[in-house]
């Protein structure tokens, strides 16, 4: 086996096929598909494809993401009169529109008013919300604990925000965002104008720092496993309990850079809260947009956060 393997000196794995721990199940558990290696995926992760959990939660919430996925399509296909060209052309500026301000609180619209938003929106929050449960109850059925489906859930809360939580408290659908890659940054950029320029929403600086500071930290935790994956540092989940030599140099090399290190397991709690603030704090501050503060410029000026 050779000594030193990491990105740059990369190994295709060949072991025997691993179907996983048998784990204690009631109710229907079926993993599916034979294991088969793929070179190319070898070449950035684990070259074993295969089998897969399938459970009812996972295949719901596909049919619902498929279905508003969709739904989707059609409603931008019909909005260029069915022209096949013109929908490939003009792709990523078609959009589905939310129900429009003045419809009001409708809980179900015309479909041609926004209707159909509501449904795909419906649609895909259960698809969503039914892969949160499926990434949690795969944790737990594995023994794991479930960080990542309560960073996930962080996600949630911010697109939850966005397009549910915030429109309900305004009384009307006209502001949530629409379906569509261009539409939905033109959405964007109208609400930062609409109330103000979002730069001086303190809690989008809080998200945009956390935003930052998870790609530094990403860097940072990256590079010293990398760095130091000669040594052993790619088994890090061992050297949290014994640092080993590996860990022992990451950590001095912080020291003697910065005077201050991380430990190999608290640099992954620094990453999940900072991932996780991203979007917890960015929900915060687009919900008190427009319902505690209508312009934050006027804001900043009047908190003397800018000379206004
Ligand atoms: C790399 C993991 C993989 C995920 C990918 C995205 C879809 C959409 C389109 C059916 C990092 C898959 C894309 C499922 C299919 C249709 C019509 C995650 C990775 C590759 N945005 N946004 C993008 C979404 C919001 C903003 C890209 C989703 C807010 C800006 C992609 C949501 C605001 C820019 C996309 C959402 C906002 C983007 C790349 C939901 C404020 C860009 C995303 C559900 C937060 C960038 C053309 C990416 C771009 C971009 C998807 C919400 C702002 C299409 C699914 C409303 C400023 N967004 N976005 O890589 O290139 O994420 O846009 O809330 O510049 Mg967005
Ligand atoms: C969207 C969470 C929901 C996603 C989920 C995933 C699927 C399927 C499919 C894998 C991203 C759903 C998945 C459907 C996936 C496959 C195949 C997370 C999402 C559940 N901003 N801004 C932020 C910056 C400006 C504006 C956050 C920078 C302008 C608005 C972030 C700049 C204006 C909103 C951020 C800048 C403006 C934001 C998003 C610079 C526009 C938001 C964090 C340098 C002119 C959002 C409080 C995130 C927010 C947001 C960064 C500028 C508007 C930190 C760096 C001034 C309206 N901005 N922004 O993780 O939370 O999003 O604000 O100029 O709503 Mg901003």
């Amino acid at each position: 086996m050779a000594e030193y393997q990491n990105i740059l000196t990369q190994v295709q794995i060949r072991a025997p096929f691993y179907v996983g721990v048998e784990v204690p199940v009631s109710g229907p558990y079926v993993r599916v598909g034979k294991p088969r290696f793929s070179y190319l995926l070898g070449k950035i992760g684990d070259p074993q494809v295969g089998p897969i959990y399938f459970g009812w939660l996972g295949v719901a919430s596909l049919g619902f993401g498929i279905a508003a996925f969709v739904i989707i399509g059609l409603n931008m296909w019909a909005s260029v009169n069915w022209d096949p060209v013109q929908f490939i052309r003009r792709l990523p500026w078609l959009g589905l529109e939310p129900p429009p301000a003045s419809a009001g609180f409708c809980t179900i619209c015309p479909l041609n008013q926004g209707g159909w938003w509501q449904i795909t929106g419906f649609f895909l929050t259960i698809s969503i919300l039914l892969w949160w449960v499926r990434v949690y109850a795969r944790a737990r059925i594995l023994g794991l604990g479930t960080h990542t489906a309560w960073a996930f859930a962080s996600a949630i809360w911010l697109y939850l925000v966005l397009g549910f939580i915030r429109p309900v408290i305004q009384g009307h659908w006209g502001e949530a965002v629409p379906f569509g890659i261009f539409p939905h940054l033109e959405w964007t950029n109208n609400f930062s104008l609409t109330y103000g320029n979002l730069f001086y929403n303190p809690f989008h600086m809080l998200s945009i720092a956390f935003l930052y500071g998870s790609a530094v930290l990403f860097a940072m935790h990256g590079g010293t496993v990398l760095a130091t994956s000669r040594y052993g540092a790619e088994r890090e989940v061992e050297q949290i309990v014994d640092r080993g030599t590996a860990f022992e140099r990451g950590a001095l090399f912080w020291r003697w850079t910065m005077g201050f290190n991380a430990t190999a397991e608290s640099i992954h709690r620094w990453a999940w809260w900072f991932a996780v603030l991203t979007t917890l704090t960015g929900g915060i501050g687009i919900l008190l947009t427009g319902t505690v503060v209508d312009n934050w410029f006027n804001w900043a000026a009047k908190h003397h956060v800018i000379a206004g």
